[in-house]
């Protein structure tokens, strides 16, 4: 690789001109806005223990009524970006949001796409577009771009859930800003229900949503089921993994994030090849080891851990008589859309 002159080269007096009139040099900088062979990434693989963070969210409860916080979050930040910018990879959000017996998260609706998986305690319920969805330990609940949504929790114990959004994409297309709304009147029906079975659709035309996220929630029950049949199915080496999509069109669930779910046989080593996407692991049930790199992350159930793109990863299931449950998401239908997503071997 040849040597690009530096801008220390170059006469200050001569960069300062340039500067005068906002010119930058190339050459200078060429190198890290287009690096060889493969990207260098800010995202850092960074490991969040549900049981650390845990006491600390419910002190936010303690020291921050709702009121104050509308949402009451701890932001899993990646150090490699920086703090201050609450992001886990280039494209993802991750916060742990803390709602207790009696609390209201007041409607509102955003550009960017939510989604929440639920952690812990029972009697919570989101409201998004006016379906009523209750929140258990492993649903996922989707609060796609634009639809009015607010938290409610008719239970006696905290409940924790993790949000997952696109906010850094959108807010970097400085296309990120909310709207507060009036409390939802709730429709009767759950699209839950509506879409139990695979490849059995509603008829077209009579009793279809005609809407593009016809489905809000999917039931953990559900996925778990899904999952244990097809692991019956596969060769004991295959990735046994299931992905949320829209039911109606097949495809992804979200236009911008992509949600799995993974099940990790007893003692079972799964390698994932490198791919462009950055990608978010949290384990809904069992103890897993996650690689990246030379980093070994442990995962007890509710922890929570990322990777950048590009970057082999392997799972292991450290349990030799039970499956371990795995919730991912990750970038992928952001690549697809942009044309740059591609496996390495
Ligand atoms: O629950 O609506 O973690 O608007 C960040 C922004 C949660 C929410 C977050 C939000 C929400």
């Amino acid at each position: 690789m040849n040597d690009l002159g530096r801008l220390e080269d170059l006469p200050p007096d001569y960069v300062a001109a340039l500067r005068a009139q906002n010119l930058v040099p190339l050459w200078p900088s060429l190198r890290a806005v287009l690096p060889p062979i493969k990207p260098l990434p800010q995202t850092r693989a960074t490991y969040w223990s549900y049981a650390s963070l845990r006491p600390l969210l419910l002190q936010a409860g303690a020291l921050t009524p709702i009121e104050k916080a509308e949402r009451r979050v701890l932001v899993l930040a990646n150090p490699g970006h920086g703090l201050e910018k609450m992001q886990a990879s280039p494209a993802i959000y991750l916060g742990m949001q803390l709602l207790l017996p009696g609390e209201w998260a007041p409607s509102h609706r955003h550009t960017p796409n939510a989604v929440r998986m639920i952690v812990e305690g029972e009697g919570a319920y989101t409201t998004v577009d006016g379906e009523k969805l209750p929140m258990s330990r492993g649903d996922l609940i989707l609060t796609p771009t634009g639809l009015w949504h607010e938290h409610g929790h008719d239970g006696d114990q905290p409940v924790v859930w993790l949000d997952v959004l696109d906010l850094p994409l959108v807010h970097y297309l400085e296309a990120s800003y909310h709207i507060n709304g009036a409390r939802q009147t709730v429709k009767p029906g759950a699209a839950d229900r509506r879409y139990a079975r695979g490849g059995m659709l509603p008829t077209p035309g009579f009793q279809r949503a005609g809407s593009a996220y016809p489905m809000l929630r999917y039931p953990w029950v559900e996925a778990r089921a899904a999952l244990l049949s097809l692991a019956g199915e596969l060769a004991a080496d295959e990735p046994v993994q299931i992905s949320y999509v829209n039911p109606e069109t097949g495809g992804f669930a979200q236009n911008i994030l992509a949600f799995y779910a993974l099940m990790l046989r007893p003692g079972q080593t799964l390698q994932l090849p490198a791919r462009s996407p950055s990608c978010v692991f949290h384990v809904i049930e069992g103890d897993a080891t996650v690689q990246v790199n030379d980093q070994r992350f442990t995962l007890a159930p509710a922890d929570t851990c990322c990777a950048p793109g590009y970057t082999p990863v392997m799972l292991v299931n450290l349990s030799s008589d039970k499956p371990a449950f795995v919730f991912m998401a990750d970038e992928t239908p952001l690549h697809q859309k942009l044309g740059v997503y591609e496996t390495r071997d």
